[in-house]
């Protein structure tokens, strides 16, 4: 070895050594890294990518990742996949001088993604085939992001599924020893919805005051006009009010949505021009003024068709739907001797009037036998034409010269307070009804989980598109008229951001 060379071998570990103090002497003390920018938990499909890419603060040597124990990885990022439906723990480990950082990151795989849904649409939930046959299948919602959704199922293995709010909802379906776990996301629709009612499919008005006036028939009006005019009048936010007339009379609306049946709260409400007396001489007196409860029935679109036509009607079992019993009016009616008998299978039918004016000058006067009625009672008799309405009472777009109507009939709920026939009050019904309570009073509000089917059974529903309301009670109140229900505005409450609690009867 030559000097030269000699020298040069000094040299370079002379600064070797030097740059090492240096670099020691710069790496103490280090500050750890940071681990930010992922979630504590992901819900993913098997087979599905899911590309972890955490944001790291301060120098790291190197990112380690893990699941469930084993080593994956060591990158600054990882895509995660895998085959087997469970649950996966994902460790990061991040290293670098004197510092050891974790982040821990809990991942579902569930077994498939059920396909995509909109918001308040059902949509039909299929376990998979080792849960055929089953009749205890229960199904849960163990995450969403909200609690407006609904899972309707009744032990098959398919159920009913709807959500308010978007987002990816985790359903576990479980029998015995046998689980899966579904995923289901909902987007919002590209056509955005609207809470208001979107469409009248059909209007009967029975006999009653204002029918020919809300909404006003002009000459040569046929059906459709005037239901044209029924849409213009309660469709959208900004409406007014029909009159179902006398009772039977109905209407038939729709939304442009499913709305949710939320548990444990009123999904919808359908407007009216109820108010209260506010010189009722009765002591006391539990709620009442004009209230004209219209019963409810609502349904499904079933068979997906946009159209309420084969599709089962159910109604919603308000508190008079049986008996008055429970109402708080109930002793005053039997005092004031009103007619309490709660008839369901009842059967009306109105006769075209033979005379339309009284003979008096202004066509103003009552005629007392205007309107001839029969029921399924065996009973008969007139509806009066009163001194404040003069149009004709009976639809005059209608061919036909009767009118039958079918339904439920409630006990009459209106009192002459006054006792000499100048105040009358009609009181509400406890819940379930509409143009029963001020439409801001959460009673009017009505849970969907009230439905019954046609035998009486509670149902299960995930929500309703359409609804139906007739006039609930045959009354007339001297001055005051028939008991006729008006509608106005239908709304879902869940897309209003309206909560209102249930009660269950
Ligand atoms: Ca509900
Ligand atoms: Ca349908
Ligand atoms: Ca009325
Ligand atoms: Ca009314």
């Amino acid at each position: 070895m030559n000097n030269q060379f000699k020298f040069l071998l000094y040299f370079s570990c002379a600064l070797f050594l030097i740059s090492s103090c240096k670099k020691e002497a710069a790496e103490t003390p280090e500050s750890a890294p940071a681990i930010t920018g992922v979630e504590a938990s992901y819900y993913v499909a098997v087979n599905n990518e899911l590309l972890l890419k955490p944001t790291i603060e301060n120098r790291v040597d190197s990112l380690v990742w893990t699941v469930n124990g084993q080593r994956a990885a060591n990158a600054l990022q990882y895509n995660f996949k895998v085959k087997d439906a469970g649950t996966y723990n994902v460790v990061i480990t991040a290293y670098n001088r004197g510092n050891i950082i974790q982040k821990v990151i809990q991942i579902t795989v569930a077994r498939y993604l059920s396909q995509q849904t909109n918001t308040n649409t059902i949509l039909t939930l299929e376990a998979s085939a080792k849960f055929a046959g089953k009749n205890d299948v229960k199904w849960e919602i163990v995450s969403a992001p909200s609690e407006l959704y609904r899972i309707s199922a009744n032990g098959a293995p398919t159920a009913l599924f709807t959500a308010v709010t978007k987002g990816s909802y985790q359903v576990k379906v479980s029998s015995g020893e046998l689980i899966d776990t579904l995923l289901v996301n909902v987007q919002q629709p590209e056509k955005s919805q609207s809470p208001f009612t979107a469409k009248v499919f059909d209007y009967l008005p029975a006999p009653g005051q204002f029918v020919n006036e809300l909404p006003k028939y002009e000459k040569g009006d046929t059906y459709e006009t005037i239901l044209a005019k029924v849409s213009k009048t309660i469709v959208g936010e900004e409406t007014s009010f029909i009159t179902l007339g006398g009772w039977g009379g109905y209407v038939v609306l729709g939304f442009d949505h499913t709305i949710t049946n939320v548990a444990g709260r009123r999904d919808f409400r359908i407007e009216g021009n109820a108010f209260g007396a506010n010189s009722n001489p009765r002591p006391n007196p539990p709620f009442g003024g004009s209230c004209e409860p219209g019963i409810i029935m609502v349904a499904y679109d079933k068979n997906k068709n946009g159209k309420p036509d084969e599709d089962e009607w159910y109604e919603i079992k308000g508190s008079g739907s049986t008996s008055p019993e429970n109402e708080p009016w109930y002793t005053a009616a039997i005092t004031a001797k009103v007619d309490l008998r709660t008839l369901r299978n009842y059967e009306m039918t109105y006769q075209r009037p033979a005379n339309e004016t009284p003979g008096t000058p202004d066509g103003v006067a009552s005629i007392k036998n205007y309107i001839q009625w029969t029921n399924n009672q065996g009973e008969q008799g007139y509806k009066i034409k009163n001194t404040f309405h003069s149009q004709s009472y009976y639809p005059a777009w209608v061919k036909d010269d009767k009118l039958t109507f079918k339904g439920i009939r409630l006990s009459q709920n209106g009192m002459d307070e006054s006792g000499q026939g100048s105040y009358f009050v009609l009181y509400a019904f406890n819940y379930g009804y509409a143009d029963n309570f001020p439409n801001n009073d959460d009673r009017a509000g009505i849970d969907i989980d009230w439905a019954v089917d046609k035998n009486g059974n509670k149902v299960n529903l995930p929500g309703i598109d359409f609804v139906k309301v007739y006039t609930g009670v045959d009354q007339e109140n001297g001055w005051l008229g028939e008991n006729s229900t008006e509608v106005g505005r239908g709304q879902d409450l869940h897309m209003s951001g309206i909560n209102i609690a249930t009660i269950q009867p």
